[in-house]
């Protein structure tokens, strides 16, 4: 699930993590693939048309994806700029988020993508200089008040013939930007506010262009809460990739898919925003998807067959409680697993081929409290057969461990990608209590209770000394749990963890 926040109120570690996640994606080249996706798409394919909203919509989609897997952090959203609170001096501008205002000659040279850090790239992918903006040099008018947001999310439909920038009334002609007689608006009017390299098909070479089609995507979202009665059109008729059941211009395959009909539902794609404006009623959560047959914990294997080739069977596990669990197959079928979770079936954590007896897939990992899935299929997709499947637990053996408050620390290692420690903990009064790992690992800490493994109290990244995390509030009495993974999904690391009253 992606929290998406204004970008203002981002704490200070927040800043740190998704900036360094951006300049991961950069140094990666991932970023730069993403200025080329639009760069490179067919103007008129994805603006100036009905595609607009659900292309780049697909298009943030894929960027928080990758920001999500390099930071670590399932739950990293791109931050939205909120127009009405987000000029000069919002704090979205300061040098630990954006950097600001260009100098004279609209270079950027103060922030993490200043002059001599950060390079743009042209529409071939060659890297052109430092970036550039010029607020409000392109245009005499201010960012967008929340008054002309509220007369904004009145306009119906949601667009009109002929599917362009001369369509009216159209919600999405109007969000673009196209209809106003006094220049440039809404969507238009950020990328001209902002200026220098805001302005060309390159535009994603800003990281701001990501918050503010951030703004714009959640506009659209509030506008189809408001408006449930208004739907995406075209159905048909359109250019081919403007319908709602084509597929859009330059968007790849993905779980969610890439047509308009499959990105109208925010909620369904995993996407949920900090705030909506007062008139906006909230989203109805999409319920937990009960999908997969339920395979129950140490209950012997339940027997299934692929019956035809390229079937895919999903099972559905709930685990009660952080332990070691064993998922496997058996039979004379070769398998292979996919786990996903938790509560999700999009979120793969591990496959596994081999693992087990014979051609058997087996995945031996620990799970902490929540819902899984697991898809299994025939390694050969041309293939038939039966197998068994089952799920263990090792729970007797490996109980959580308990930290004694104010003990010495204990040790502990991440041994291999992914995995979470969990540590309970007993505090008997109500006081000051400091959780903390020391070491040369960059842990990442999340604090549960009191007396519940799911209830999320704080996460903390590097508030300890170097990388470590820390923790420190009042806890009253009940029992906690502590979880300690790597801040990296791909890294591994030794740490040692203590809880005292201090
Ligand atoms: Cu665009």
């Amino acid at each position: 699930m992606a929290l998406r926040k204004d970008a203002n109120t981002l704490t200070s570690s927040e800043r740190r993590e998704l900036v360094n996640a951006i300049l991961q994606l950069k140094a990666d080249g991932i970023y730069d693939r993403f200025v080329l996706r639009h760069a490179n798409a067919n103007m008129m394919s994805i603006h100036r048309c009905p595609a607009f909203l659900p292309w780049h919509r697909r298009y943030l989609w894929d960027l928080e994806q990758e920001l999500q897997r390099v930071s670590g952090n399932p739950n990293l959203g791109i931050p939205y700029w909120n127009w009405p609170s987000g000029a000069e001096n919002a704090s979205m501008w300061n040098d630990d988020l954006l950097g600001g205002n260009g100098n004279t000659q609209g270079i950027v040279t103060s922030g993490p993508f200043r002059q001599g850090q950060w390079q743009v790239v042209n529409s071939s992918g060659v890297a052109s200089g430092p970036l550039r903006r010029q607020f409000g040099q392109g245009t005499s008018r201010n960012l967008p008040t929340v008054a002309e947001l509220e007369q904004l999310l009145q306009t119906t439909p949601f667009d009109s013939s002929p599917w362009n920038m001369r369509s009216e009334p159209s919600f999405r002609n109007r969000l673009e930007g196209w209809l106003s007689n006094s220049g440039p608006a809404y969507h238009n009017l950020g990328h001209v506010w902002v200026g220098g390299s805001m302005l060309p098909m390159t535009s994603p070479n800003d990281p701001v262009f990501f918050m503010h089609h951030c703004m714009v995507d959640k506009l659209w979202h509030e506008w189809q809460l408001r408006l449930p009665n208004q739907s995406y059109q075209p159905l048909s008729g359109a250019p081919f990739g403007q319908n709602q059941n084509d597929p859009m211009s330059n968007t790849p395959a993905a779980s969610i898919g890439r047509r308009p009909a499959d990105v109208l539902d925010s909620t369904a794609i995993g996407i949920e925003y900090d705030q909506l404006l007062p008139g906006t009623p909230n989203p109805t959560p999409t319920p937990e998807p009960l999908r997969g047959t339920p395979l129950t914990i140490d209950t012997g294997p339940i027997t299934a067959q692929i019956s035809r080739p390229g079937e895919h069977d999903l099972y559905r596990i709930v685990v009660p409680r952080f332990a070691e669990y064993v998922i496997e197959t058996s039979g004379n079928s070769d398998t292979f697993m996919t786990l996903f979770g938790p509560n999700s079936t999009l979120n793969e954590i591990t496959r596994n081929d081999d693992g087990g007896v014979n051609l058997n897939s087996k995945i031996t990992l620990n799970l902490s409290a929540g819902t899984y899935y697991a898809d299994i299929r025939l390694y050969s997709s041309a293939a038939i057969g039966e197998y068994a499947i089952s799920v263990t637990s090792a729970a007797e053996e490996t109980s959580t461990p308990q930290l004694t408050v104010d003990a010495p620390a204990t040790s502990a290692a991440i041994s291999v990608r992914n995995e979470s420690d969990i540590y309970r903990f007993n505090v008997t009064r109500r006081a000051y209590h400091t959780i903390e790992t020391t070491g040369p690992t960059d842990t990442y800490l999340s604090l549960f209770g009191p007396n519940d493994e799911t209830l999320l109290i704080q996460e903390d990244d590097d508030s300890g000394s170097v990388y470590n995390s820390r923790i420190r509030r009042i806890l009253s009495v009940g029992e906690y749990y502590a979880r300690v993974r790597h801040y990296s999904s791909a890294a591994t690391g030794s740490y040692a963890i203590s809880v005292s009253r201090r």
